[in-house]
């Protein structure tokens, strides 16, 4: 079954279940747990918060799926994307020898990282697949250290809640709760199959987020900011997604 098509019988079932009492005394449990996510205020909020609320606590332990090397698509398709900017085509010329991902926030050591830096680190690989909220997926493996190392690294305070990452397109942001973010199957991508991730990938650095549907997967990764809240990032809900209609949590 489709991810969208199992979110929606999972909302349908659950508010037809539960009937509109029961749709209350989830949000009011979401709320108590803290499940509440940050897009909760828009038109599908409640909806939302039923959402991420249940699946947080079904998917808390769970992993993605992971298909054999047999299944890798043969011509896995890249979204189309806007050209690169000058400097970033500069950096493409000298091998991405000057990229750079900076975490900060709410941690004790800020760092600054290169992908040798991000390549000492224990890699990882994982055949999973990507799928757009347009309908069509792939398969594909990727390689790279799992985000959790970083966060180590630079140590995450305990009132850290969220970490927000950012491209080098400026419209291009997301989120992800504490729990995902420290998932062994979230990570910085810089391979894919057999070679360096393309550029039309995602190259140099992309967020994996296999638990979660193709917009949070950003491409062209430089920054991550760890936070105990997004609401001073954009609209303040928690990604650009919700801003055009689409969930902040999209998890599969
Ligand atoms: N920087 C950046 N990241 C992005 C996008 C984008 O346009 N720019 N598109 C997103 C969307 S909507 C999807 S479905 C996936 C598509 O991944 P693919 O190009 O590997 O198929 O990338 C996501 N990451
Ligand atoms: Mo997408």
């Amino acid at each position: 079954m489709s991810t969208i098509s199992r979110r929606r019988l999972l909302k349908a079932g659950l508010a037809t279940t539960a009937g509109l009492a029961g749709v209350a005394v989830a949000d009011r449990l979401a709320h108590h747990f803290g499940l509440v996510p940050p897009d909760a205020g828009g038109i599908f909020g409640p909806g939302e918060t039923l959402t991420y609320a249940t699946q947080s606590l079904l998917t808390r332990h769970t992993l993605a799926r992971e298909f054999p090397r047999s299944m890798i698509s043969t011509n896995p398709f890249a979204v189309p994307i806007a050209p690169p900017t000058e400097a970033f085509k500069h950096s493409q010329a000298i091998g991405f020898s000057d990229w750079r991902l900076t975490v900060d926030g709410l941690v004790r050591h800020p760092a600054s990282f290169s992908l040798a830096d991000l390549k000492s680190m224990p890699i990882e690989s994982q055949i999973t697949e990507v799928s757009c909220e347009e309908g069509w997926s792939y398969v594909a493996e990727w390689i790279g250290t799992p985000l959790h190392h970083v966060l180590r690294e630079v140590g995450v305070l305990p009132q850290a809640r969220y970490a927000a990452y950012f491209s080098v397109e400026p419209t291009q942001w997301d989120s992800l709760d504490m729990q995902e973010a420290m998932h062994p199957q979230t990570i910085l991508a810089m391979g894919m199959n057999n070679g360096d991730l393309p550029v039309a990938f995602g190259g140099p650095l992309r967020l994996r987020v296999p638990l979660q549907i193709g917009y949070k997967n950003i491409k062209f990764l430089n920054r991550i900011t760890v936070t105990d809240s997004m609401k001073a990032f954009g609209k303040g809900m928690g990604s650009a997604s919700p801003e055009g209609g689409y969930a902040w949590f999209a998890g599969i």
